[in-house]
């Protein structure tokens, strides 16, 4: 993690791209989180980097003065993999929503979390797809009623914390975005773990699905006596009706450049792109 002397301040770390988001959205919750995490740690706008798929939340690499990719449905891990493994020094985001992370892009997380990319994983989960309408999500409660759900959804939603603890992540958190401090802190620890840190945000829709009552309702702090190191208490704690706000798990294992690096050494750098190319010119 590069960082600089003096902080940039979070009216820097702004660009000049105004949010086009419906008043009252959580996803401005969520990036002004990540705006004062960014300024807290100090970090350098030239060396952050932040990936997208597509949705109402694919906007946001926009709206922050960095580097960012914001690219097609589904495939922000696939770019923050790549961005990561090439450029290590970098500090990585990817962003998205629950359509984006668990329906088109669901394949890629089981392996960037076993893999352990050294990437901060923000989805900004609103049960809906935003962008497109609202049409029902994989995280969408059974029984919503919405246009292109007019009898209800039949389909039980995922479980993203249980999901992500299974697939080996080694740093998983839930936030919401009406609780900025609280979500500030996991994003600046989810950065500073070395790995693959998932935090699922709970991100309301005022527009297609207004679930702040209900998330206020259904969310608590996490158990002062959760031991983060515990995977099963984690795993439990995931499974319950309340939806705990805080770290669920960590483990310090190394992340996926590093064995890239380890890799390249064993292989004597034969795998160079120089090396490659006077293979083939000869
Ligand atoms: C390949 C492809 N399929 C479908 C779409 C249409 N589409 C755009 S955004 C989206 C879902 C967005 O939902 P979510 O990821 O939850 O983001 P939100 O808008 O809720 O933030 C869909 C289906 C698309 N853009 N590209
Ligand atoms: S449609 Fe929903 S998710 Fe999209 S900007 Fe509006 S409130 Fe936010
Ligand atoms: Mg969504």
């Amino acid at each position: 993690m590069i960082t600089l002397a003096e902080p940039i301040k979070v009216k820097d770390w702004k660009s000049d791209v105004k949010p086009i988001w419906c008043p009252g959205c959580g996803d401005y919750g969520v990036l002004n989180s990540l705006l004062k995490a960014l300024s807290d740690l100090k970090l350098d706008p030239d060396h952050v980097a932040i990936a997208s798929g597509i949705g109402c939340s694919g906007r946001f690499p926009a709206f922050v003065n960095a580097y960012g990719f914001h690219g097609v449905h589904g495939r922000a891990l696939p770019l923050a993999t790549g961005i990561k493994t090439a450029n290590p020094e970098l500090t990585v985001f990817a962003v998205g929503g629950d359509g984006d992370a668990f329906s088109i892009g669901g394949g890629h997380l089981p392996h960037a979390a076993r893999r352990n990319v050294d990437v901060t994983y923000v989805v900004m989960d609103n049960e809906i797809y935003g962008l497109t309408k609202g049409q029902p999500s994989p995280t969408s409660p059974i029984g919503m009623e919405r246009k292109a759900s007019p009898y209800g959804t039949y389909d039980a939603p995922l479980n993203p914390i249980a999901m992500v603890l299974s697939y080996g992540a080694s740093f998983v958190a839930r936030g919401f975005s009406s609780q900025p401090r609280e979500l500030t802190e996991l994003i600046k620890r989810g950065v500073q773990h070395q790995g693959f840190s998932f935090i699922q945000v709970m991100s309301p829709c005022v527009t297609f699905f207004d679930t702040y009552a209900y998330f206020k309702e259904i969310t608590a702090p996490m158990p002062e006596s959760h031991d983060p190191s515990d995977r099963m208490a984690a795993m439990q704690l995931a499974l319950e009706r309340t939806q705990y706000l805080g770290v669920f798990y960590e483990d310090n294992r190394p992340p996926h450049h590093v064995h890239m690096e380890e890799l390249q050494e064993k292989a004597g750098n034969h795998l160079t792109l120089e090396k490659l190319l006077e293979r083939f010119q000869r």
